[in-house]
């Protein structure tokens, strides 16, 4: 096939750069670290473009000892050859001009990845320089861009300090950018990377084939992400420290015009579903119209095989869709054109064709895969599988039907422990998860009881990590806290029915209080994932120490901040501790923890789910080497741990 010939011209002209650095947000979402992010994957995404497309193989990543950082492809170049109307080389034109690029131009590239698919201009605007290398034609080829301010103070963003010229000859061929992010939109340049390890590592898994490596020059750190298995790699990735029921996934991919789908599934012995979708390489952790295809499909294919295979016998009902989700790890992978996103977070796909396509190439392939006989015997575990989730859903029924009865007297007991809001208004609503009577006696106390409820905790709630629902549901503590919120759990959960817009942990600051924390955000993530995803969930900070003297008094939050506040305090100061929230009177926990205006709340957020579920594998499961190595790497059951690693102060 002629490949079709693409020049300068073809690239599509929108928008001048200078709307960027007026308006950063609306580019790459923020311009805190994660932003600063942004610009790296940008560049990134246009080598996977060109790699997807069948040009090269390799990416390679350097973060560099002056804090920029250099990628580098082996593709075909950018073209140099000089825009017709725009008089300058095809690579300015991408690195000046607003959605440049011909992404929108279906004829030259397939799918285009890239979360705002912004391009790599916006890159170059928020950059204080960028300096591009293509190696092309036997020839090496450069082009500098910087940004700067003038003499009358006007601001110029990513402009060519001289016009591309060609620097020497090279049997190279490919794109190399280097760029420092702008220390004035920033702050802070430092990338992380380990975030960037993970995110490469989630590409490389998603683009079968492709070869990741990235080096850290400030510590000689290095790592290659390089995966044949592809997403097949990735569920086993997933699964690590669960129980396999079958060692090999069910992988298939499947094609139709302009629509690409790559699915890989794996059972394990746990009761909750774990399953990731992307689009274009972005994940919906929302899910959408792809996630449902593939769920109707396989629920139609595993009950007609029972069905066909006598598991089902006449006078038996059919499974339902849930049965067969119990303990299934997927991951769905798409590409397509036209994406539209939506829900509270735009990461839900919401093009009704993905749901057709996915579903009807699901089922030509599945029914592929099942008339295999290898097949016959993980069929038969799937099957297994759901007939105990099916047994355990009639268990289930009754007790989500209790923390659902408003009037039952048991339901009535049960929330007779929370002190409710007055207000019904649930967007100003929120309510206290208590550790401890004594505190939660406290909170009750010293609340604002129009808007704050509180429920305090007896006990440790039962870790929900690898318990069925029925055994979930049989824990006092936790049904509590189901029908406070008034929701349901797992497939039964409705979040337009919730009761209150904050939900907020309040434990203390020791191993115990991280423990019980850890014990609801694994409860949380397992059965009311969507409650974290739609940001509902929050940590309450206790002040961990009290500097005062006669006429001063400074609650202070985290070690590093003792010296100042000792210092700010000065001479013959007194210092308290605090062991635990029930230290606190009524009037200092509303002051402290508990006041909208003073407060400190961190809001859960997952930035990114298959990382989050190895975490509570391996932080909740039972494999107590594996956590044991895990919490010396990673956490301390401070208030650094990773479980607030990724959280969002507000
Ligand atoms: C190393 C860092 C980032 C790239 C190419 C190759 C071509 C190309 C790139 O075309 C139009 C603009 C962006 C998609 C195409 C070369 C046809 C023939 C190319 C990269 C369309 C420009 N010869 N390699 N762009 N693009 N690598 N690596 O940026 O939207 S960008």
């Amino acid at each position: 096939m002629a490949e079709k010939k693409y020049d300068a011209k073809d690239i599509i002209v929108l928008e001048g750069l200078d709307a960027v650095r007026l308006r950063p947000g609306m580019y790459i979402g923020t311009t805190g670290q994660k932003g600063m992010h942004h610009l790296l994957w940008e560049i990134v995404d246009n080598a996977i473009d060109e790699i997807s497309n069948g040009f090269g193989d390799t990416i390679k990543i350097t973060l560099n000892k002056d804090n920029s950082v250099t990628v580098e492809d082996n593709g075909r170049g950018i073209p140099v050859d000089m825009h017709p109307t725009l008089h300058k080389s095809g690579v300015e034109v991408v690195y000046t001009t607003l959605h440049a690029g011909g992404k929108f131009n279906t004829e030259n590239y397939k799918f285009s990845g890239g979360l705002h698919g912004v391009g790599a201009s916006v890159t170059n605007a928020l950059s204080k320089w960028c300096n591009v290398n293509v190696y092309k034609n036997g020839k090496e080829y450069f082009v500098g861009f910087h940004s700067y301010t003038d003499d009358k103070g006007k601001t110029h963003s990513g402009v060519a300090v001289e016009p591309l010229k060609q620097v020497g000859t090279t049997k190279k061929s490919g794109t190399k950018v280097t760029f420092l992010p702008d220390e004035e939109m920033f702050g802070n340049v430092k990338f992380n990377f380990d975030t960037i390890c993970t995110r490469a590592r989630e590409l490389a898994f998603l683009n079968k084939g492709l070869k990741i490596e990235l080096t850290d020059l400030n510590t000689g750190r290095d790592e290659t992400y390089h995966y044949e298995g592809g997403i097949a790699d990735f569920v086993l990735y997933v699964v690590e420290g669960k129980n396999k029921l079958f060692n090999k996934p069910i992988y298939f991919h499947a094609e139709d015009k302009n629509f690409d789908l790559e699915v890989a599934f794996i059972y394990t012995d746990s009761y909750t579903e774990s399953s990731f979708s992307f689009v274009n390489n972005i994940p919906t952790v929302e899910g959408g119209t792809h996630e449902t295809g593939f769920r109707s499909a396989f629920t139609k294919v595993m009950n007609e095989y029972a069905r066909d295979n006598n598991f089902l016998k006449e006078k038996e009902q059919n499974f339902q869709g849930e049965d067969f989700r119990e303990g299934i790890n997927v991951v769905i992978n798409i590409k397509m054109n036209n994406v539209q996103f939506e829900g509270q977070t735009k990461t839900k796909l919401g093009n009704p064709e993905a749901k057709t396509l996915v579903e009807s190439l699901t089922i030509r392939e599945l029914t592929r895969i099942l008339a295999d006989k290898k097949n016959n015997q993980t069929a038969e575990v799937i099957i297994g599988k759901a007939k105990g989730a099916a047994k355990t859903r009639e268990a289930a029924k009754k007790a989500k039907e209790l923390t659902r009865a408003k009037n039952s007297a048991e339901n009535f007991n049960l929330v007779g422990k929370l002190a409710a809001a007055s207000s019904k208004n649930r967007e100003n609503c929120e309510m206290f998860i208590v550790e401890g009577d004594s505190a939660g006696g406290s909170a009750k106390q010293g609340r604002d009881r129009k808007f704050q409820a509180i429920l305090p905790l007896r006990g440790k709630p039962l870790n929900a990590e690898k318990k069925r629902i029925d055994q979930v549901l049989a824990n006092e503590e936790i049904r509590t806290i189901i029908s406070a919120l008034n929701t349901g759990i797992g497939e039964d959960f409705d979040l337009s029915s919730l009761r209150y817009n904050k939900v907020i942990i309040l434990s203390d600051a020791d191993q115990d209080g991280a423990h019980i924390r850890a014990i609801l955000l694994t409860f949380f993530f397992r059965y009311m994932k969507e409650l974290i995803n739609d940001g509902h969930v929050y940590i309450g900070l206790p002040p961990l120490y009290k500097v005062y003297k006669k006429d001063y008094c400074e609650y202070v939050y985290s070690d590093v901040e003792l010296p100042e506040a000792i210092a700010r305090a000065g001479k013959n100061y007194s210092l308290q501790r605090y062991k635990g929230l029930g230290e606190m009177n009524p009037e200092q926990l509303w002051e402290t923890t508990m006041d909208p205006e003073k407060r400190n709340l961190i809001q859960v957020t997952i930035e990114d789910a298959a990382e989050a579920d190895k975490m509570i594998t391996t932080l909740m499961g039972d494999d107590i080497e594996a956590r044991k190595a895990y919490i010396n790497e990673h956490a301390n059951f401070d208030r650094e741990d990773d479980f607030m690693k990724n959280y969002k102060k507000i």
